[in-house]
């Protein structure tokens, strides 16, 4: 059978299954957790989003998958809330562009929220800066609903698009995840150092929290820190892990 044959079955064989990868804070503390879609075929293994987001997104299949990511997340935020050690974690999804642009969006997230029981304020969705270069004003209408029902947004890749600084200032956003290409030399001595440094400042200056993605190495971890950054992630703190193993 082919990927796409496969992957309209992948929802009712119950095939899908998700990670997800810690965000913790300065002490090393976790706050957060990125949740990370998985496709666990019964012949390729697992296969990454990478190679099936764009394939759903093609075929109409991405809202169903992207519904099924936000109920069992929002499931997973509710029995958190009953743990005092996680009470306090948020969770952050990954949002495609067909879900972001569906006139459901809206109802689809504030109906996972209400029938799970998870408080919208340990919900935060991750955008790409390609997905708010059109339909500006509808998509800030969107966001500003969700928001005002306590719903966060991260700006997730940042600095790899087009955002200008202008366009920044009116989106109604929570942070910036600075994307892992600058992270890797950050304790070096070239650009990278700099850029990551800029992004910082410029999410503080604007309100943001900056998130620091694909740290990989304590020298980096503390060049970071260093920087003024306070959220962190990547394998230094902890690869993506099944989330029913957490
Ligand atoms: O985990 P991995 O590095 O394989 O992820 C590859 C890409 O897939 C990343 O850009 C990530 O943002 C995206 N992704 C992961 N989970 C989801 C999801 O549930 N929905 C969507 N739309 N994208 C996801
Ligand atoms: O595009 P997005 O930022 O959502 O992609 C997240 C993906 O990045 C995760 O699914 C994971 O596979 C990958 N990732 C997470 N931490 C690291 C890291 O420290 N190094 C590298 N190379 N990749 C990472
Ligand atoms: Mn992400
Ligand atoms: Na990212």
């Amino acid at each position: 059978a082919s990927l796409l044959q496969d992957l309209r079955q992948a929802l009712p064989r119950r095939e899908l299954v998700l990670h997800a990868q810690p965000i913790v804070d300065e002490t090393g503390a976790v706050r957060s957790q990125e949740i990370l879609l998985r496709w666990a075929h019964p012949t390729r293994g697992l296969v990454s989003p990478g190679e099936f987001i764009a394939l759903a997104e093609q075929h109409g299949l991405i809202l169903d998958i992207g519904n099924w990511v936000l109920r069992r997340t929002c499931a997973w935020l509710a029995a958190c809330g009953r743990d005092p050690a996680r009470s306090a974690w948020t969770a952050a999804i990954n949002v495609s562009v067909r879900q972001l642009r569906d006139p459901g969006f809206v109802d689809a997230v504030l109906r996972a929220l209400a029938e799970t029981g998870a408080p919208a304020h340990r919900l935060r969705l991750e955008l790409t800066e390609s997905m708010l270069l059109t339909e500006v004003d509808e998509t800030i209408a969107k966001m500003s609903r969700l928001r005002e029902a306590g719903v966060r947004f991260a700006l997730d890749d940042f600095g790899t698009g087009y955002s200008s600084l202008s366009y920044l200032r009116r989106l109604p956003l929570d942070e910036l995840k600075i994307d892992r290409s600058f992270i890797a030399d950050v304790a070096g001595e070239g650009n990278d150092g700099v850029i990551a440094r800029t992004i910082i400042s410029l999410a503080n200056s604007l309100g943001l929290s900056a998130v620091a993605e694909g740290v990989e190495t304590a020298e980096q971890f503390e060049a970071l820190k260093a920087l003024g950054c306070h959220a962190f992630q990547g394998y230094h703190f902890g690869r993506p892990l099944p989330l029913a193993d957490l």
